[in-house]
């Protein structure tokens, strides 16, 4: 038995080829898979549970159907969907899990995160982070018409890729001390994230394992476990079946 870990697919209505590939993912999946855990940013954004695109049904309804046979769907906040909430979770059968999340499994132990939280050299980007999760913050976002969530949402989109433009790359990528930080904190040889779009197995030392899931476009990433460990794998975009 099988659980498959994927994250940053970044799906939208902009590039209908990655939500194919999700599609066939999806449908692809071994009879031996027993959960599929999404570590964020399954979407490019989401303003909110009662965002009523066609493209966020149609996805809500792919996951629905997962749930229906029988593989049990668990979601992570990204950064790009952190407004993913009950209503979400109601209609596709999936769990929300917390932004720390110890994955513990027929012998396999690992902690799971979107990836965000290890960049803390971002001071920027941390200091934004904080801002929207402020719990006042989001309620009141979260109560605003949808057109008007829409423009924030793009806002949001617009300032990031300006704070971006100008960052130093390592800035972008995790921070080692966070990391052994948080490994040591939750006594796990094995960490599971995505967010930095830098796809690898980092060894680290004293055992320790850093997994790094990619996000999807030229090519489509997951994690498989099973009893005998983990692995990060990979596919072209056009793949019709990844297994
Ligand atoms: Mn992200």
């Amino acid at each position: 038995m099988k659980s498959i870990f994927i994250s940053d697919l970044h799906l939208g209505p902009h590039d209908l080829d990655v939500y194919q590939a999700f599609r066939n993912f999806l449908h692809a999946l071994p009879e031996d898979v027993e959960e599929l855990l999404i570590l964020g940013d399954l979407f490019e954004a989401w303003i909110g549970d009662d965002d009523i695109s066609d493209f966020a049904a149609v996805v809500k309804n792919d996951l629905y159907n997962l749930s229906r046979r029988g593989i049990s769907l668990k979601i992570q906040h990204g950064n790009r969907d952190f407004l993913l909430g009950k209503r979400f979770s109601r209609e596709t059968g999936a769990k929300i899990l917390p932004d720390y999340f110890l994955y513990d499994h027929r012998g396999q132990k690992a902690l799971l995160m979107h990836g965000d939280l290890l960049c803390t050299d971002d001071v920027l980007y941390q200091r934004f982070r904080r801002k929207v999760h402020n719990p006042l913050y989001n309620f009141v976002v979260r109560n605003l018409p949808l057109t008007r969530r829409q423009k924030i949402a793009d806002k949001w989109r617009n300032q990031s890729k300006d704070m971006n433009k100008n960052k130093p790359e390592n800035i972008m990528d995790v921070n080692a001390t966070a990391v052994t930080d948080v490994m040591q904190k939750y006594s796990v040889e094995t960490l599971i994230h995505g967010h930095t779009h830098r796809p690898a197995v980092h060894q680290l030392g004293n055992d320790r394992t850093r997994i790094v899931l990619g996000d999807w476009g030229e090519k489509i990433w997951w994690v498989s476990a099973d009893i005998n460990g983990f692995a990060l794998l990979s596919q072209p975009v056009g793949c019709k079946n990844p297994f």
